[in-house]
């Protein structure tokens, strides 16, 4: 692909580098100690035009119940930072690489130039051990982001490669307090150590689910607020496989945003949160003393996420009617002259259930029996329009799935043709998610859209950020075994 995009010379993506006067977020301490116990809330960072290095390292982790630490891979001293910066303003980050193996950083949702989009090989060259790369953009959006490597994304991701980025616009409306709940799960066995990240029986099938179920890396933890206060309720599914069904008991709540894009208010009854995506709520929290409870209904029993502990004097006492964050700014699509292309998304083999599982009909024609040959590339196992991403193809890169003029109106119908939810994200670009005919929800602004098993949903969305764009599911062990495309914009 670097052939659409022009050489991408190592010397010009350092250049630069050096000259950043940067606010280390790390502090270059031992890192023979576990990291500490975690409050319930994520430490925020500014970040502004003056830089902050993100240091990507293996650090030992003391997780909720486990005795030792696993051997984490952070950004700094504890994971999932979270950084703030406002929109139309320059931000510059400057990451180190002490990992054993290249990284890079991808800023989800944003619509940033393509050169920093971080997919290695893709967008820039890999930044190998001990290199360095700084990102240096205007996030033009207000919004809820995150951040995270695009590369062996099921380990580094898994490890805790993430954070968190708030976009804050000019005029940001204010709440009496702001609670960011991060949801992620982690895959540790027994021995306290990280279980293997990528199964070939998870991935063929929902994904390899964590065991150890946290919300800013506690287990439900209990987070004051102010009391009859209008608090806004930022929840992000940082998990790489776990789909939510997130409802609020014992108090009122409204959905406000979603990936970061404002909505007319609606009342949350209970919103499915797929990997990658978020959702805000503005909420009425109860008098001084009273518990509310986040819930995650997609579960035989709802699982309380976190507890919200209204503390004080009561703020508010009149009728509950927030406002909307912000009128609508991106360019709306012209789907009356577009052409809807529809993408078809399947096992590339039929990889069913474990031990019944059904031999992997290669798209060649040959089939596998997973049993046999546990061993078997899973790079084939998922595919959008019938081709799988192939094995080190971002080096070996196929044709783009799509192509479009710039600014040209991008009208795709996403039609799920396996029996596994997929959350399908798309880079560069917010589109509007048009219709869905199984999981109803209202026309809105995402980067992230839950495409469910025979569902057909349709998007659209200007295609005005020229580049080489990545398109893929966001259940890590679909996009790493073969659900993953990308598009052109010229
Ligand atoms: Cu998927």
């Amino acid at each position: 692909m670097n052939s659409h995009a022009g050489p991408v010379s190592r010397r010009t993506l350092l250049a630069g580098a050096a000259a950043l006067t940067a606010v280390s977020l790390t502090r270059c301490e031992s890192i023979s100690g576990a990291a500490p116990a975690f409050s319930t809330r994520l430490p925020e960072t500014a970040l502004n035009a003056d830089g902050l290095t993100l240091e990507a390292a293996e650090r030992p982790l003391s997780l909720p119940g486990n005795v030792t630490s696993v051997p984490a891979w952070i950004y700094g001293d504890t994971p999932f930072p979270v950084l703030r910066a406002r929109a139309g303003e320059r931000a510059r980050i400057r990451l180190v690489n002490r990992l054993s193996e290249h990284t890079t950083i991808h800023w989800h949702g944003l619509r940033i130039p393509n050169a920093m989009d971080g997919v290695p090989y893709v967008t820039q060259l890999p930044v190998l051990p001990g290199e360095e790369f700084s990102y240096d953009f205007v996030p033009p959006d207000p919004g809820l982001f995150f951040f995270h490597p695009h590369c062996n994304t099921a380990e580094q991701f898994g490890r805790g490669l993430a954070g968190i980025l708030i976009v804050d616009a000019p005029d940001e409306p204010v709440f009496d307090d702001d609670v960011l709940c991060v949801l992620k799960d982690w895959r540790v066995g027994a021995d306290g150590g990280f279980l293997p990240f990528l199964t070939v029986e998870g991935a063929g099938r929902a994904g390899t689910f964590g065991d150890l179920r946290t919300t800013n890396l506690l287990v439900a933890p209990e987070i004051d607020v102010p009391a009859g206060a209008n608090i806004r309720l930022r929840i992000v599914n940082l998990d790489p496989t776990r789909n939510g069904e997130i409802a609020i008991e014992g108090a009122e709540a409204f959905v406000i945003a979603i990936d970061g894009n404002a909505v007319t208010p609606f009342p949350l009854a209970s919103w499915r949160l797929g990997p990658a995506m978020r959702v805000e709520l503005a909420v009425r929290t109860a008098q001084d003393g009273a518990r509310m409870r986040l819930l995650d209904y997609f579960a035989p029993q709802p699982v309380p996420l976190a507890t919200l502990v209204a503390r004080g004097t009561a703020r508010h006492t009149g009728v509950f009617a927030p406002l909307r964050l912000r009128a609508d700014h991106l360019p709306e699509p012209d789907i009356a002259n577009a052409t809807l292309r529809e993408m078809t998304l399947t096992a590339s083999a039929v990889a069913t259930a474990y031990p019944d599982i059904a031999p992997i009909i290669l798209p060649d024609g040959r089939s596998i029996n997973l049993l046999d040959s546990l061993c078997v590339s899973p790079q084939t196992l998922w595919a959008i329009d019938g081709q799988t991403w192939p094995e080190q193809g971002h080096q070996n890169t196929p044709p783009p799935i799509l192509r479009f003029a710039r600014g040209e109106t991008a009208y795709i119908e996403f039609f799920n043709g396996s029996r596994f939810p997929h959350p399908m994200h798309l880079h560069g670009h917010t589109f509007k998610v048009l219709s869905a005919n199984t999981l109803p929800r209202p026309v809105h602004w995402a980067d992230t859209v839950l495409v469910m098993p025979d569902e057909r949903v349709r998007i659209a969305f200007v295609a005005d950020n020229p580049g080489n764009w990545m398109l893929h599911c966001h259940i890590i062990e679909h996009q790493d075994t073969g659900m993953m495309a990308w598009f052109e914009v010229a």
